[in-house]
């Protein structure tokens, strides 16, 4: 079943100018940008965000990190796309994560990962709906759906 995942760029990726090379990592591997917002975000939605992880002690940290300044929210769709892009991301710790994955390739930190995924669909769903109305997810066809995903009919 195809389904929706959060990627957000997060500031350190912004700043650093890994955004391009980030979301062409999901382009080349065939997932569809449904949507995409740029912008700073508070420190509010950060900690909804991030609400799982209340009361730990990486928490506060973790919120302004993500507020600092503008990262890139986007959303991609696709047939098992939540771990698929999991496996992209690598190891929560850039510094044990696998050469290959976004933060094994360009992290070296615990905190300062680069990139955030949703990790089931439960946390999908939640979690684009903090940042996206329904109208701003586009529900189209890429033309060369049938390669990428082998459909012929
Ligand atoms: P992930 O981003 O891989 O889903 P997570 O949801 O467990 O990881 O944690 C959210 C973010 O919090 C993570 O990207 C980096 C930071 N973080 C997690 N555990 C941490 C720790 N022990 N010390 C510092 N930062 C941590
Ligand atoms: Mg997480």
């Amino acid at each position: 079943m195809t389904e929706k995942t959060l990627i957000i760029v997060k500031p350190d990726g912004i700043q650093r100018h890994l955004a391009g090379e980030i979301v062409s990592r999901f382009e080349r591997k065939g997932l569809k940008l449904v949507a995409a917002k740029f912008m700073q975000v508070s420190e509010k939605l950060a900690s909804e965000l991030y609400c799982v992880h209340k009361g730990k002690p990486f928490y506060d940290g973790l919120v302004k990190y993500l507020s600092s300044t503008p990262v890139l929210l986007t959303v991609w769709q696709a047939q098992g796309v939540i771990s698929v892009a999991r496996k992209m991301l690598g190891n929560t710790f850039g510094y044990d994560a696998e050469p290959g994955t976004i933060r094994g390739d360009f992290s070296s930190s615990r905190g300062y990962n680069l990139v955030h995924g949703s990790d089931s669909t439960e946390s999908a769903e939640r979690e684009i709906k903090l940042f996206f109305k329904s109208e701003e997810i586009v529900d189209y066809e890429l033309a060369d759906e049938k390669w990428l995903y082998g459909k012929n009919d």
